[in-house]
C-alpha cells in the first residue's frame, strides 16, 4: 500500500516535471537483463514513446505479442536547486510489475498495472548532473495476480499471455511519469466528507503530512474567492449558501492546505474538490439527497496505435461523446483509469463506479479463452491473490477518495460467486475495505449471467447491484431474443419478490455489432440488431422500478485477443474504435436526453 498518492503539482514548495517521450526499450526474454548490467542503461534500444503500450507500435507478431521482462530506460537532468528536498519519481501506471533502478541502485518494486506508485530517488540521484532511470518490468498473467489470468509457453519457446479477461494485455509505462521535488516535511495524504443542505455546506476535513500537525486550511469558490477558512490536522470548513456539485451541473472549490513549522509556511497543496453527498437508501441512488438515475456506460481505456495509455485526446472525445447522449455516469471497468479521467469527471459532473483490476476470478471465464472449469475460489492460489487485490482496493481508495465524481467502488468484476468458497473471500475484502473509505461511498461488485438472484451465494455483500446481462447475445439471441426477454424478466421477477431491498444498476448488456453493416430484418451483428437488443432491454428497465441505472456494453469498441468470438476485438461499442457513432448511439441519446434525472423517484 502507497503512503500517498496525491496527483503532482507545482507550487512554490513543489516542483513536477513530466519525463514523457522517447524512452530506451527492450525486450529481455531470457530475464538477463541484470546480469548484463542493463540496470544503468543498454544497447541497440527501440525508441519507445511514454505513455504507450508498446504493443500495437510493432509490425512483427513477436513483439505484439511479446510476454515476458522488458526494460526501459531514460535518462534525466536533477536541477541543484532540487538539494535539500524530497526527489521521487512517480509512474501512474506501469504493467503489471516494475522495479525501479536510479544510476544502477535497485529502488523499489511494485505490482499492479493501473495505480500509480512513487519512488523515493533522494539518495541514489547526482545532483546539477544527468542521471539515469531503469526499469526492469513484466506484463505475465498469473492467477495470483491482477488481472488474473495464465502465461502459457508455447512449443517454440515463446511465452504468451492468456488473459482470464476480455481485453487485450495491453503493456508498458501507460501513463505518464513525474520527476517531483517537495520538502523533506511534506503533505502527503488529506480527505473530506460532507454535509450538505440547500443553505449551507460543511467540508470535514483531515490532513497529514510526514512531520508536523500544524495546518492552516482555505476554501475557495470557483471565482478564487476565499469562503471558508479553518486551522489544524482536522476541522471543519462552513459554507453559506454553497453552490453544491450536481450530476451534469458540477461546481468545484478549491481546498488549499498549508503546512506550518513555526508559523510558516512550509509546503502547500491545493486540490478541487465538489460540495455533494452520495447515499444508497431502499432502491434510491441519492446525489444530495436527491435522487438519481444512472445513464452511461462500461468503458476502456483503449484506442489505437497506443493501447492502453492514456491519451487526453482521446478522453477529451469521450467525455464529449457521453455529453452530447446524455450520459452521466460510467464504471471504470475493469481497473482504475488514468487520474486525468476522474478531473474530467469532477468538472462535468459525471458519476464514476471505480473498479479495481479484480477481473477473470472465475473459471468459466477463463475457459470461454480455453481455459479450466472449476470454482476460482478453490484454487491454490487464493491466498496470495487476495494480498494484492486487498492491496489494490487500498491504492485505489486512496488515489481516488476527493474526487467528487466517484459515486461508489466496484471491488471485482463477474467473479465466480455461485459456490460456498467465495463467501469466505468476500467477507474478508469487504470487512478488510470497510473503513477506507472516509466517505463510505457503497461497495459493490458486478454479477454474471451465471450469479443469478438464485445461484449466488454472495447477495448480501454488495450495497447496491451491478448485474451483466447477455440474453440476445450470448444466449437466446437473434430470433430467439424474446426468449431472452421472458427469461430476464423471470429472473428479476425473482429479486422483485425477494426482501432485497436495494438498487439494480445494469452495468453490462449489449451485442457485437460491425459499422455499417446494416440488415432489414435485422441479423446479429447488423446496426439494427443493437437497436433491437438495446430497445429489449430498456422495455424491461421500464418495468422495474428497482432498476436504477443502464450502463449498456461499451462506450466504444476496443481490443481483445484473437479468438473465433471476436472480430478485431469486442464490438459492442455503441462507438466505433475511432469514437463514431453507431446507429444505436441515435437511439440512445434519444432515451438518454428524455428520461428526468430522478427518473422512478420515490417508487
Ligand atoms: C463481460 C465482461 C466484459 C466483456 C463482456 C463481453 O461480462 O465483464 O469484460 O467484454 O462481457 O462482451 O463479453
Amino acid at each position: 500500500m502507497e503512503k500517498g498518492l496525491l496527483y503532482p503539482v507545482t507550487n512554490q514548495f513543489r516542483q513536477d516535471q513530466k519525463l514523457d517521450g522517447l524512452w530506451d526499450f527492450k525486450f529481455d526474454p531470457q530475464a538477463q537483463g541484470e546480469a548484463k548490467g542493463w540496470t544503468t542503461g543498454f544497447d541497440d534500444p527501440i525508441k519507445m514513446p511514454v505513455p504507450a503500450s508498446f504493443n500495437d507500435f510493432f509490425t512483427d507478431k513477436d513483439s505484439r505479442e511479446y510476454t515476458g521482462d522488458f526494460w526501459y530506460a531514460k535518462k534525466f537532468f536533477v536541477p541543484t536547486y532540487m538539494d535539500g528536498q524530497t526527489i521521487q519519481l512517480r509512474f501512474g501506471a506501469a504493467t503489471h510489475r516494475a522495479t525501479v533502478y536510479v544510476n544502477g541502485q535497485e529502488i523499489r518494486s511494485h505490482e499492479g498495472g493501473f495505480l500509480p506508485f512513487t519512488a523515493d530517488i533522494t539518495d541514489a540521484v547526482k545532483l546539477g548532473q544527468e542521471n539515469i532511470v531503469t526499469l526492469k518490468m513484466n506484463n505475465e498473467l498469473h492467477r495470483d495476480a491482477l488481472p488474473a489470468g495464465d502465461t502459457a509457453t508455447l512449443k517454440n519457446g515463446k511465452k504468451m499471455a492468456k488473459p482470464f479477461f476480455d481485453f487485450y494485455n495491453y503493456s508498458g509505462l501507460n501513463r505518464s511519469v513525474h520527476l517531483l521535488a517537495v520538502p523533506k516535511n511534506h503533505i502527503y495524504d488529506y480527505s473530506t466528507t460532507y454535509d450538505v443542505s440547500e443553505d449551507q455546506a460543511t467540508v470535514h476535513y483531515s490532513v497529514q503530512a510526514t512531520d508536523g500537525s500544524n495546518f492552516k486550511v482555505s476554501l475557495s469558490d470557483g471565482d478564487g474567492k476565499v469562503v471558508a477558512t479553518a486551522e489544524g490536522q482536522t476541522g471543519d470548513l462552513v459554507v453559506k449558501n454553497p453552490t453544491l456539485w450536481q450530476v451534469r451541473d458540477a461546481y468545484l472549490y478549491t481546498i488549499k492546505f498549508e503546512l506550518l513549522d513555526a508559523g510558516k509556511a512550509v509546503d502547500e497543496y491545493s486540490d478541487e474538490i465538489g460540495l455533494r453527498t452520495i447515499e444508497i437508501k431502499g432502491h434510491e441512488i441519492l446525489v444530495n439527497h436527491k435522487s438519481v438515475y444512472l445513464r452511461g456506460f462500461g468503458r476502456h481505456e483503449d484506442s489505437i496505435y497506443a493501447g492502453r495509455a492514456f491519451d487526453l485526446n482521446v478522453e477529451r472525445r469521450d467525455m464529449n461523446l457521453m455529453k452530447w447522449i446524455g450520459a452521466n455516469s460510467f464504471r471504470s471497468s475493469h481497473y482504475p483509469y488514468d487520474e486525468q479521467v476522474y478531473k474530467f469527471a469532477d468538472r462535468e459532473g459525471i458519476l464514476i463506479t471505480d473498479e479495481v483490476p479484480a477481473v477473470g476470478f472465475k473459471m468459466a471465464a477463463a475457459s470461454f479463452l480455453g481455459g479450466l472449469n472449476q470454482s476460482f475460489f478453490d484454487g491454490d492460489w487464493i491466498d496470495e491473490l487476495y494480498k494484492k487485490h486487498i492491496d489494490q482496493v487500498k491504492d485505489m481508495i486512496k488515489r481516488d477518495k476527493n474526487h467528487p465524481s466517484v459515486l461508489a467502488w466496484s471491488l471485482c468484476n463477474e467473479p465466480d460467486t455461485s459456490t460456498d468458497s467465495a463467501v469466505p473471500y468476500f467477507t474478508k475484502l469487504f470487512n478488510d475495505s470497510k473503513d477506507l473509505d472516509p466517505e463510505q461511498r457503497p461497495r459493490t461488485f458486478t454479477l454474471n449471467e451465471d450469479d443469478t438472484f438464485e445461484k449466488s451465494k454472495c447477495l448480501k455483500f454488495p450495497d447496491f447491484y451491478l448485474l451483466n446481462r447477455y440474453p440476445g447475445w450470448y444466449h437466446k439471441w437473434g430470433y430467439e431474443i424474446s426468449d431472452g426477454e421472458a427469461g430476464l424478466r423471470a429472473e428479476l421477477d425473482e429479486w422483485k419478490n425477494s426482501d432485497i431491498d436495494k438498487p439494480i444498476v445494469f452495468s453490462e448488456y449489449g451485442a457485437d455489432t460491425e459499422p455499417g453493416l446494416h440488415k432489414l430484418p435485422s441479423i446479429m451483428w447488423s446496426e439494427e440488431y443493437q437497436i433491437e437488443l438495446l430497445d429489449m432491454f430498456d422495455r424491461v428497465f421500464d418495468s422495474y422500478d428497482f432498476i436504477r441505472g443502464e450502463q449498456p456494453w461499451n462506450l466504444a469498441d476496443f481490443q481483445t485477443v484473437e479468438g473465433n468470438m471476436r472480430v478485431n476485438g469486442n464490438k459492442k461499442g455503441i462507438f466505433t474504435r475511432d469514437r463514431q457513432p453507431k446507429a444505436a448511439a441515435f437511439y440512445l441519446k434519444k432515451r438518454w436526453t428524455s428520461l428526468p434525472l430522478d427518473y422512478k423517484a420515490g417508487k
